[in-house]
């Protein structure tokens, strides 16, 4: 935090009330730390999830930033060696029972050679996609080359997928609040780290060939039931049986009409199941996999990293032009490809089709992120983000899903709820943007959430009851940096 603090680390310039908010969330981070990194809840996901992280460290840099740089580098130990950062990586003392789906099912493990990647029951299979151990990428100058495998930790049993790269921002944002020179060595430590991750999204994810990244399943947008998703699914040939093999545990744990339907979790199942039969490799997905699509979000996300990449880059001394020239690369293939002017918002290429698909979905507004997006798509969003449909106000922060869509759900998770990390980051783009009054709104608007319902998962886009998992690491730590 930034000027002076109270005896217990809390600022000096909060209200009372504030400052009771700002110790309720340095609460639920720390009985979310395990000693190596934080879960995002510990009854509904009890392991370290990949852009939770991300959030995660963003809040513990104003708190405990020795704490923020472990999480980091925990995440990033469990890198592959082709660059991809896992979307969960497993705390081995956590059984498949308490989460699923865990690391039996998607059979990651040690690779040959001590590497970490994918060891189906066929023995183990490589996941370095042609690349040589030692080296998934590299920073841009060749100063930095990622260690082999396990990145001399030990090695870590993880998913195959990926989550949106927001670590880059994490890093930079704890950097800026507690600089020095072991800041600047944690900096040193990742930077060749997330040049590789990027890397990776930009070579290997590049299915449709014009240079944004194809998720190859919902759970990698990090937005997992959204409509953005419905059609692209819904050509998926589910796998028989596949829920009679595998139980669910999460419609256990919370409400099972918060959460997706069996029908989507036999599709995530199924589509999990084709990446892991092919080895977690990319090649020729295209032709093989039954999810592949370009997400508006996910790759507004991958270009706001390379602007915090730019600016580590001039910390470690590497050169930040490079990340700057992707940056607008992105942004510019946002607009060509993603950008539909009839809705005037962003919307999900399935590269398999080569539709847009039509739901109004809140990654699609995330492009305002980018402080380089054209002034038209600006204004654009800025109109959508005002209208009835995401109806932004000081008393409700923006669902995520169009209000006046039919099949809007106020309660089923991605289809309506609130949800406080998406808020932060349109909080960031309005003010990247100029629009401060609106940003002022949406941080009034999130403080009144979590005021009056708590650190919950999600919130009733209604009347802002907590929904989900009550004291959830994001909204506690996404608090902290609006306090600070
Ligand atoms: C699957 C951990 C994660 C978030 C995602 C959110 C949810 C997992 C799940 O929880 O996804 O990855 O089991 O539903 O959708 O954004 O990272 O908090």
């Amino acid at each position: 935090a930034t000027g002076s603090t109270k005896p217990d680390g809390v600022p000096d310039q909060l209200s009372e009330a504030d400052a009771a908010l700002w110790r309720g969330a340095t609460t639920i981070l720390s009985a979310n730390w395990t000693g190596t990194h934080t879960v995002p809840s510990r009854t509904l996901y009890p392991h370290q999830w990949s852009w939770d992280a991300g959030f995660v460290s963003i809040g513990l840099a104003h708190t405990a930033p020795e704490r923020a740089w472990r999480d980091l580098r925990s995440l990033f130990e469990a890198q592959w060696p082709d660059g991809r950062v896992p979307h969960i990586v497993f705390d081995p003392g956590v059984t498949e029972r308490d989460y699923f789906p865990g690391p039996t099912f998607w059979a990651s493990g040690v690779g040959p050679g001590g590497s970490v990647g994918p060891s189906g029951p066929g023995g183990p299979v490589g996941a370095n996609g042609g690349r040589a151990n030692g080296n998934a990428g590299g920073a841009s100058d060749g100063t930095f080359p990622v260690p082999a495998g396990t990145n001399g930790g030990p090695p870590r049993l993880s998913s195959g997928i990926v989550q949106p790269p927001v670590h880059a921002i994490g890093a930079w944002t704890v950097y800026r609040c507690a600089p020095g020179d072991a800041a600047a060595e944690e900096l040193r430590w990742l930077y060749p780290r997330l040049v590789a991750q990027q890397e990776y999204l930009a070579t290997a994810r590049n299915v449709g060939g014009a240079g944004l990244s194809a998720i190859v399943h919902p759970w990698e947008s990090g937005l997992d039931n959204s409509p953005s998703w419905d059609e692209a699914l819904a050509a998926v040939p589910v796998a028989p049986d596949v829920l009679r093999r595998y139980a669910r545990r999460d419609n256990q744990v919370v409400a099972s009409d918060h959460r997706p339907t069996d029908d989507d979790y036999a599709r995530y199942l199924t589509i999990a199941l084709s990446y892991r039969e092919g080895g977690y490799r990319d090649a020729d997905l295209g032709m093989r996999h039954p999810f592949l699509v370009e997400c508006p979000g996910f790759n507004a996300l991958r270009g706001a990293a390379e602007l915090a990449l730019a600016r580590i880059a001039e910390v470690v001394g590497a050169d930040p032009a490079v990340h700057r020239a992707r940056a607008a690369s992105i942004t510019r293939l946002l607009v060509d490809r993603l950008f539909d002017p009839q809705t005037g918002m962003f919307h999900p290429l399935d590269v398999r089709t080569g539709r847009r698909n039509p739901a109004r979905c809140v990654n699609g507004l995330l492009p305002l992120i980018l402080p380089g997006l054209p002034a038209a798509q600006v204004a654009s969003l800025v109109a959508v983000l005002e209208s009835d449909r995401f109806g932004i106000s000081a008393r409700m922060p923006v669902p995520s899903y169009d209000r006046s869509a039919a099949d809007f759900d106020p309660f089923r998770y991605w289809r309506g709820p609130v949800w406080f990390n998406i808020n932060w980051l349109l909080r960031r783009g309005l003010r990247a943007h100029g629009q401060v009054e609106l940003a002022g709104l949406v941080r009034t608007a999130l403080l009144d959430l979590v005021r009056g319902s708590g650190y919950y998962e999600y919130f009733h886009p209604g009347n802002a009851a907590g929904i989900g998992s009550p004291a959830f690491s994001w909204t506690a730590a996404l608090t902290l940096d609006l306090l600070a």
